[in-house]
């Protein structure tokens, strides 16, 4: 059992582009395997490698009930999007913090599994709401980033309280 460190907002790092994996080996198992591990611990219902300081694109997902159904995406893109609707979301790196959020309805995203292997899923609801919000943290984007100002900073203050004395923080 591995659990990471996960970066907590308003981080600097948070803001990292990832860079696209080359090859799927090893040491990308691993990481899927202690980012998993990190993410059913939490829990959590989706962890992007960029939350746990490493940029690169790959993401976890896991919208089942039962907690038993992992979905990995390796550099993914999504090639179509219909539609839109409001979700109220979290995320790990902003801890007790709910906000409604409007994103694409139906999205197809293409990607490689953690063989390394080519896909193309069609999601809606909140699987498309979680493979979206992933997918920004990829792009360096944390949801708070959709809300006004007004909202992102009150969270912002909360979020600095919460961290003091965490000392491996970066801003
Ligand atoms: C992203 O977020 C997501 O504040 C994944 O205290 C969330 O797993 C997409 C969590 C909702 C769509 C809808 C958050 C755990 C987990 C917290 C998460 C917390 C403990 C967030
Ligand atoms: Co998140």
């Amino acid at each position: 059992m591995t659990q990471l460190v996960i970066l907590n907002y308003p981080d600097a790092r948070l803001h990292t582009i990832a860079k696209p994996i080359k090859t799927v080996n090893a040491d990308i198992q691993r990481l899927i395997t202690d980012m998993s591990e990190t993410m059913y611990a939490a829990p959590g219902i989706g962890l992007a490698a960029t939350q746990v300081d490493e940029h690169i694109q790959l993401i976890l997902v896991d919208t089942s009930k039962e907690q038993n159904d992992l979905q990995v995406f390796i550099n993914p893109k999504i090639t179509a999007k219909n539609g839109l609707q409001d979700y109220e979301e979290g995320c790990l790196s902003v801890p007790g913090v709910y906000e409604t959020v409007t994103r694409a309805e139906n999205i197809t995203v293409e990607a490689l599994d953690a063989n390394g292997k080519a896909f193309k899923l069609k999601a809606d609801g909140l699987l498309a709401v979680c493979i979206q919000h992933e997918m920004d943290h990829l792009l360096g984007k944390v949801f708070v980033e959709y809300l006004s100002p007004l909202k992102r900073n009150r969270i912002k203050s909360k979020m600095l309280k919460h961290n003091r004395g965490i000392t491996r923080n970066s801003y």
